[in-house]
Parts: C-alpha cells; sequence; structure tokens
C-alpha cells in the first residue's frame, strides 16, 4: 500500500523544458464553468511562471460543452496551421475575426509593425463532466476522449486531455484545487496539464 509521503500524480520531466518560443492553445467548455475556471488558470500558471511560456502566447477560447472540445479544437488548429488564427496582440488591437496571413508570409497587413503568425505547438482541452442520472455522461465521457486523440494524431499537434470525468461536485472540486470550506484543499489538475502541454510541445529524443 502506498505510504504517507505517497503522492499521486505524474513525476517531473527528466528534460529541461523552456516554454518561452511556444504558441498554446487552450479550449475550454462552459459547463461547470466554477470548475473550469481555475483548472484553466493552473494550467496558465503553471505554463508561464514555471516553463516561461509568454502569456501573450497563450490563447484561449470557450466552447459550450466538453463534447465540443474535439471539433473545435481541430477547427482551431487547423485555423492556425494555415496561419488564420490571429494572436492575442490582434485580439486587443479589436481586430477579432481571422484575418489571412499576408506578404511577408506569416504577417499582417494593417498593424503598425508586422506581426508574426505561429502555428501552435500544443493544445489542451479542458472539461468538467459531472456524473448525473442517464447515460448523458457516458457518451460524453466516450466521445470526448476519443475524439480529442483522434485530433491530436490526425493534426501532429498534441492534444492534452484537460477533462475531469467526475462522480459527484466534491470530486471535481479536489481535482480543481477548489474543495474544503476555504476553497483551497485539493490538487490543481490544471497544473499538470499545463506541464504535460511544454512537455509534450517540445518532445524531442
Ligand atoms: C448535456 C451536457 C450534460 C448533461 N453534462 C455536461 C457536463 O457535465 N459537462 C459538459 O462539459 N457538458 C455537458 N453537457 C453538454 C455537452 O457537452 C454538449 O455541450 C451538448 O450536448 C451540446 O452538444
Amino acid at each position: 500500500m502506498a505510504g504517507k509521503d505517497f503522492v499521486k500524480g505524474v513525476k517531473e520531466s527528466s528534460q529541461a523544458l523552456d516554454g518561452s518560443n511556444l504558441r498554446v492553445l487552450i479550449v475550454h467548455a462552459r459547463w461547470n464553468s466554477e470548475i473550469i475556471t481555475p483548472l484553466v488558470e493552473g494550467a496558465k500558471k503553471t505554463m508561464i511562471e514555471k516553463y516561461k511560456v509568454k502569456p501573450e502566447n497563450i490563447v484561449l477560447k470557450d466552447v459550450p460543452g466538453a463534447y465540443e472540445l474535439p471539433s473545435a479544437t481541430q477547427i482551431l488548429l487547423k485555423q492556425s496551421q494555415q496561419q488564420l488564427v490571429p494572436s492575442n496582440d490582434l485580439l486587443s488591437m479589436g481586430i477579432n475575426s481571422p484575418q489571412p496571413a499576408s506578404s511577408p508570409a506569416g504577417s499582417v497587413k494593417g498593424a503598425s509593425s508586422a506581426i508574426q503568425y505561429k502555428p501552435f505547438d500544443v493544445a489542451i482541452c479542458i472539461g468538467v463532466l459531472i456524473k448525473g442520472s442517464t447515460m448523458h455522461f457516458e457518451y460524453i465521457a466516450d466521445a470526448t476522449s476519443n475524439g480529442i486523440m483522434r485530433v491530436s494524431l490526425d493534426t501532429g499537434i498534441p492534444c492534452i486531455f484537460g477533462v475531469l470525468t467526475c462522480l459527484t461536485d466534491e470530486q471535481a472540486k479536489e481535482r480543481a484545487g477548489i474543495a474544503g470550506q476555504n476553497q483551497n484543499e485539493g490538487h490543481n489538475h490544471g497544473a499538470d496539464w499545463g506541464a504535460a502541454a511544454v512537455e509534450m510541445a517540445l518532445l524531442k529524443l
């Protein structure tokens, strides 16, 4: 049996991981947003503080529910591979619709200085499924997990499975680090997903 010091979870990579040149897509569901928000924040915090990913290189997109995660991720990754997704810089300039890349390749006309596009190196798909009294949970969990793997293999871009499949609200809160009276107990799995994203984006022999 596990001793007192046993901590369930992933051991840190032995590889030195520098995320400073990575571009990360986070697609998250809006269902169970009370749980989703700390998970997304946990993933961002780890990538930025531990692996030096630049905040402006983390792009967030929300979708209705976990079932939409695979298709939305595939659409956005493909757009980014075709250089159709604007960076956060463009969004903050009020340009929110996808812009085609113009010459020179990878830059955008109209911006005061040329803004470079870079396809996403990795995606994190975040959702929270909580079992109800019908079969919905099983169908959505199955479709979402298979779908995310398929997108990853089809696009060749790692997609991190950031979907909690919990039997109770309390289980979900524990896995988002917001359990207990002070809402600070448990372990935030978003932090693990952020670390997994950086490691997979930098994967090499
Ligand atoms: C319908 C549904 C149910 C019952 N439960 C959840 C859930 O716990 N978590 C979640 O992310 N989404 C849920 N959904 C919504 C589906 O994922 C999806 O958005 C709708 O079926 C529309 O396709």
